[in-house]
């Protein structure tokens, strides 16, 4: 696997392996010298020393489908659907690393590395990605790590509640810390269960209540529920669904949205969604999973509906930017986790290098739908009898591109840079792990919080020892001045309230008209305007349940 997301002069050590690309090797010495291929110490500044951190993102959504039959032996599965989003958010850690990097008052000493993994939105992958990374092997063999390399300091990721809790479990064995992003499901929140996992996004139990509330707030008496089929979706739709009732609300319908493509059962939903008389639906699921039945909501035109969003898909552009969505969704009310804005980021975003590494390469191919090989741009063109004359095509086979393509005027939501929310998320959890490694590294022998008043050493620490940096972090987030701690590996919980409006070229804006604060008392903890809300079909008064 080539990876040369290096940049010496910066004296960055980046190791890039995204495992659906790499390094397939029969027996453990074989990887172990691939393993050598990533030598760190050419690129290393002698002066310092490093640290690895591990992030795991859903860069694909799916894997591809694989042969089922067992004639031969199994593979990794490859991934497909590219998503810019989540690329995003891979990008943003690496900018935080650059970043931290730079500094001279943040871990001055030592160069933060990373090894990243693409989860494909699977626990496959993610449970393969973790194994690969604790034990160093291309081929995840527990218990086994070759070579003296860097210390490895904490996953980041991995993703989706359920590839959380699939690698948490893992890690929780070797008490490897794990700092999640994106995994809200309350289920999390139990140390005993996951003992090393810690995230920087809120636990779904405030969302549910915060759910709740804004139901009772309305005085809506009938609701339907839809989620989706993962530990998030059930969860999540439990909890509000319990709140509600007890508060003597009804459900009139609740529905699971599958994981595997099944138009039959989404065309079931909207038959129940259509054939009910609820007008308020909750919708407690990413925006991937959600994203077939809003096709067939469009497609089937159900309008007059009031849809209460939960924060995977508030914000997706992947949804709110649908042609003609507003019919639909328009008046969507959701919850969304904070926003920041992380100066240079843009900029890094913008300046990507296709030719970085088997990603970078994809994701320019994705986004200008074209082929950065020649190679491949001329067998493209051969296939589709597009050889006219053999002399232009030599000179510029169609689809071709150059990597000089301007990234700036696609409008793609890579470079989105106007709801850094999960984002946001990212940059905090790579700068919790700095932090803490910096405190490990400024030990005081004598004062440290080990036996005997003894240190970590930052060249050779157990993963525990960081863990409990980790667990007693207090740091202040650069550009936005947020304070960052951990109750139980948890923070709090807050949330802006978004109402889906329409923008001056018929287009969704998120229009703030509240916030949940999970940290004042009960009766104080919603805050909504009702008067800048605009309802479905933009009326401006509050839709009645039924
Ligand atoms: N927690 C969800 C997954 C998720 C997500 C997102 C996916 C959240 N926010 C934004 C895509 C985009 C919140 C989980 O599974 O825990």
């Amino acid at each position: 696997m080539e990876l040369a997301a290096l940049n010496s002069k910066e004296r960055l050590l980046l190791v890039f392996c995204v495992i659906s690309y790499v390094c397939v090797s029969t027996d453990a010495e074989a990887s172990c010298k691939l393993k050598a291929k990533f030598n760190l110490s050419g690129y290393k500044d002698v002066e310092k020393k490093t640290v690895v951190i591990g992030g795991m993102f859903p860069i694909h959504n799916r894997l591809a489908s694989t042969d089922s039959n067992t004639t031969n032996a199994p593979e990794s599965s490859e991934c497909e659907g590219f998503n810019f989003r989540t690329f995003r958010w891979t990008q943003t850690m690496l900018f935080a690393i650059k970043e931290i990097n730079a500094r001279t008052d943040l871990l001055p000493k030592t160069d933060l590395g990373y090894v990243i993994y693409d989860s494909c939105f699977t626990i496959s992958k993610a449970v393969e990605g973790t194994l690969t990374f604790l034990t160093g092997q291309d081929e995840a063999v527990p218990n086994y790590r070759c070579g003296n390399g860097p210390p490895l300091s904490a996953l980041i990721g991995a993703g989706g509640s359920d590839l959380s809790i699939a690698t948490a479990r893992i890690l929780g064995l070797y008490y490897f810390p794990q700092m999640s992003y994106e995994s809200s499901c309350s289920v999390l929140e139990s140390r005993f269960q996951y003992p090393t996992f810690l995230r920087t996004i809120p636990s779904d139990e405030h969302q549910s209540v915060a759910m709740a509330r804004l139901v009772l707030h309305f005085g809506w008496t009938w609701v339907g529920t839809i989620a989706a089929e993962d530990d998030y979706g059930k969860y999540g739709i439990k909890r509000f669904k319990e709140l509600v009732e007890e508060a003597g609300v009804c459900t009139s319908f609740s529905e699971t949205l599958p994981k595997v493509s099944s138009p039959e059962a989404i065309q079931r939903i909207v038959q129940t969604v259509l054939g009910s008389t609820a007008k308020i639906i909750v919708v407690f699921s990413s925006d991937v999973d959600m994203r077939p039945l809003v096709e067939e909501l469009l497609l089937n035109n159900v309008t007059n509906r009031t849809w209460i969003a939960s924060e995977a898909w508030v914000t997706s552009a992947a949804i709110s930017r649908h042609r003609n969505i507003l019919p639909v969704l328009g008046g969507t009310i959701g919850f969304a986790v904070k926003k920041a804005t992380i100066p240079g980021l843009e900029e890094h975003l913008l300046q990507i290098d296709p030719y970085q590494d088997p990603l970078t390469e994809e994701f320019w191919e994705t986004a200008f739908n074209c082929t950065l090989s020649f190679q491949k741009a001329m067998q493209n063109a051969r296939e589709s009898g597009n050889i006219t004359s053999a002399q232009d095509v030599r000179l510029d086979p169609e689809g071709l591109c150059n990597g000089k393509e301007m990234l700036g005027k696609l409008n793609n939501t890579f470079t989105d840079v106007s709801q850094l929310r999960i984002t946001y998320n990212v940059y905090k959890a790579v700068y919790a792990v700095a932090h803490a490694l910096h405190n490990l590294e400024h030990c005081v022998p004598g004062k440290g919080p080990f036996d005997g008043g003894s240190c970590a050493d930052i060249d050779k620490f157990e993963p525990w020892q960081l863990m409990y940096y980790l667990k007693n972090l207090r740091f202040i987030v650069p550009h936005t001045r947020e304070e960052i701690y951990f109750n139980n590996g948890d923070v709090e919980g807050f949330y802006e309230i978004l109402n889906w409006q329409s923008d001056s070229e018929g287009g969704v804006t998120y229009h703030p008209i509240g916030y949940y604060n999970g940290t004042v008392p009960i009766d104080k903890r919603l805050t909504i305007d009702n008067t800048s809300i605009i309802w479905n079909n933009e009326i401006l008064e509050v839709p009645h349940s039924v």
